[in-house]
């Protein structure tokens, strides 16, 4: 390597000249693109092998949690971190010349010279990636006593304690479970987080950047106007959203009385279905607009069926396939762990793993039968396809065009698992009838899931932004939090808050210190995917009422898959917008429009259904939630 780098140092010297141009500059036996082109070689081959090593590592910590294999995650974590340092390092002797290359290595060098967290000095980067895992260690190690027993305590969020917010209606209970769940992981975390600020910072400064925020927001690109793409996409869907919260709050009323669910005030965060009321589908069966029509929501019937984990996976693989995808490798299905095993504590937020070595790919999830337990299946198995299909490209190009990608790619596909024609292809939806008060059913469910994600994938980093920039000081953290909880998803908390909580550790990617605004994001270029792979499918005709985007499934439509791997394929060797090119045609920016078309028939629907009823729509707080300190 000490040679690669003496011939581009001489290199940076030669070509300094103005007018200078690699094919022409030559070096002995060396030109610039030579140069470049060794070291980029031997540089991703390095990557890869760091990776596999660090994935290896981490795999085996994640499906066997012991402070063992937490510790050797951490080695396999700073050996990655050395090669990205070192690759950093020597990528600067390209820093002068790089635009003289061609745009392929250019922007391959462009990649490597970007540091993150590794440009943190030695002793900084050992403490933040000890920190970062002591808060991955406490969120998922957390248990919590049961309600009626407090002698049994070893419930845990998946499958305990998510049954539990799923299936009871009993306000206490619920209140009780929602706060437990935050003593025993946020509250623990809070001690760890001023210090991982302070640290992702100090890394965010080195690479240039004000704040860790800023440096998240860059990957979106570098001309800093996302964050108002977002912005603006996300306002397009507030009126949606308000006209679904009214509706779920004048149901819940029903079930729980004005006393616990008020007219015009927020609804209680813990009678949602969801430890973070960030999706809302599992309390369909409360909110359900007909409950005398057919459901969408598959899970008894796949109860009935005797579905297990794999036979999911069987699903996912064989939808793949049908539109021209390849099978999941037999190595997929001897390594992967999809269900939870009992003689072990493993983390079980679902992951696909990708090994970085052309081979291995993995999917770790403790999978739950039921419906949303399936869309996650079809959802995890987007990203091992999007990861077979860039493996052919250099190690820095193997990722989504951008964070979002492989979330949008993922969740589409979840969601086309969730649709009635193919719910009824794959044999767990016995009939298929055209009926508006089953569309309707089927639209609501769909949207408790994606409309109702919308501020809550805004808040989470929207939030961390004014921590990293310190416009949220540390004393007002929670209260922070729940201030925008309040004012932009009309949730509150069941029980009063303080300064000690610290309710955003509660959530996954807030202790691993994972970016969420991708999510999204993906949330709105999904149905984008969607209505240009249903365009292509001919599944879907704007002017013809009988083909509306929400009915379409591209379900064995090689037109769609064929769109799709084009984009895959691309991985991230070309700018995002140019990769969602290659699948809408002309579009290649954030749009909100195909979200509102595919839900436009159920908003319809709640604006008349909220008027019936004379539900007020919209929310004002009706209390104080929190107090600072
Ligand atoms: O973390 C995930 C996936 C793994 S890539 C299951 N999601 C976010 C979450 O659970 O908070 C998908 C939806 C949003
Ligand atoms: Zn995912």
């Amino acid at each position: 390597m000490a040679a690669v780098r003496a011939v581009a140092l001489l290199w940076l010297l030669v070509v300094m000249a103005p007018g200078a141009r690699p094919e022409n500059l030559r070096l002995g036996r060396y030109s610039l693109t030579e140069a470049a082109e060794t070291f980029l070689r031997q540089t991703n081959a390095e990557g890869s092998r760091a990776c596999t090593r660090l994935t290896q590592a981490m795999w085996e910590h994640y499906t066997n949690v012991t402070e063992q294999n937490r510790r050797a995650t951490e080695v396999g974590r700073a050996r990655f971190q050395a090669w990205e340092k070192e690759a950093w390092q020597r990528a600067q002797v390209f820093k002068e010349t790089a635009h003289l290359l061609s745009p392929d290595l250019a922007r391959q060098l462009k990649f490597l010279s970007v540091l993150r967290t590794g440009a943190l000095p030695k002793r900084e980067l050992e403490e933040y990636t000890e920190l970062r895992s002591r808060m991955m260690h406490l969120y998922s190690t957390a248990k919590t006593c049961d309600f009626r027993n407090q002698t049994q305590c070893d419930l845990s969020l998946s499958p305990d304690l998510n049954m539990r917010l799923r299936t009871c209606n009993n306000y206490d209970e619920l209140s009780y479970v929602w706060r437990t769940w935050r003593d025993s992981s946020g509250k623990r975390i809070r001690p760890l987080y001023p210090r991982y600020v302070e640290l992702s910072n100090m890394a965010a400064k080195i690479n240039g950047f004000e704040s860790m925020g800023d440096l998240w927001l860059s990957s979106f690109g570098e001309d800093g106007r996302f964050a108002q793409d977002v912005n603006r996409a996300y306002q397009q869907l507030v009126p949606l959203y308000r006209q679904l919260h009214a509706y779920v709050r004048r149901k819940l009323r029903e079930v729980y009385g004005p006393e616990h669910v008020s007219f015009r005030g927020p609804i209680p965060a813990n009678l949602l279905g969801n430890m973070w009321a960030q999706q809302w589908d599992e309390i369909y069966f409360l909110v359900k607009p007909y409950p005398r029509k057919e459901s969408i929501d598959v899970t008894k019937e796949m109860i009935l069926q005797g579905f297990t984990p794999h036979r999911m996976f069987e699903l996912a693989d064989n939808f793949f396939v049908s539109m021209g995808l390849p099978r999941l490798p037999a190595s997929f299905w001897n390594d992967s762990l999809i269900e939870k095993p009992l003689d072990r504590e493993v983390l079980c937020h679902a992951s696909a793993w990708d090994f970085c070595n052309g081979k291995d790919y993995r999917i770790h999830m403790c999978t739950e039968v039921n419906m949303k337990g399936l869309q996650t299946v079809y959802h995890e198995v987007g990203h091992i396809h999007y990861y077979m299909q860039y493996a052919h490209l250099p190690f820095v190009f193997q990722g989504g065009a951008n964070e979002a990608f492989h979330e949008a790619l993922g969740d589409l596909l979840g969601m086309i698992a969730g649709t009635p024609t193919h719910l009824h292809r794959v044999g767990l939806l016995p009939k298929l009838k055209e009926d508006q008060e089953i569309e309707t059913n089927y639209l609501l469910h769909m949207a408790l899931s994606k409309v109702v994600f919308l501020p809550f994938g805004y808040l989470v980093d929207y939030w961390r932004w004014d921590v990293f920039n310190d416009k949220v000081r540390e004393p007002d953290w929670n209260c922070n939090w729940w201030k925008r909880r309040v004012e932009l998803q009309g949730v509150k908390p069941p029980v009063h808050r303080t300064e000690a909580d610290f309710d955003p550790g509660a959530k996954y990617h807030v202790a691993a210190g994972k970016p969420y605004l991708k999510y999204l994001v993906s949330t709105v270029l999904q149905f984008q995917f969607h209505r240009a792979l249903c365009l292509k499918a001919g599944q879907y005709n704007p002017t013809d009422p009988t083909k509306p985007l929400h009915k379409c499934d591209i379900t064995d439509s090689i037109a769609a898959g064929t769109a799709l791997k084009a984009m895959m394929k691309l991985g991230r060797s070309v700018d995002w917008r140019e990769a969602l090119r290659v699948v809408t045609g002309s579009e290649g920016k954030l749009d909100a429009s195909a979200i509102r078309e595919f839900f436009r028939p159920l908003e319809l629907w709640l604006v008349w259904d909220n008027a019936m009823h004379g539900e007020h729509v919209g929310w004002k707080a009706d209390g104080q939630y929190c107090t600072p300190t």
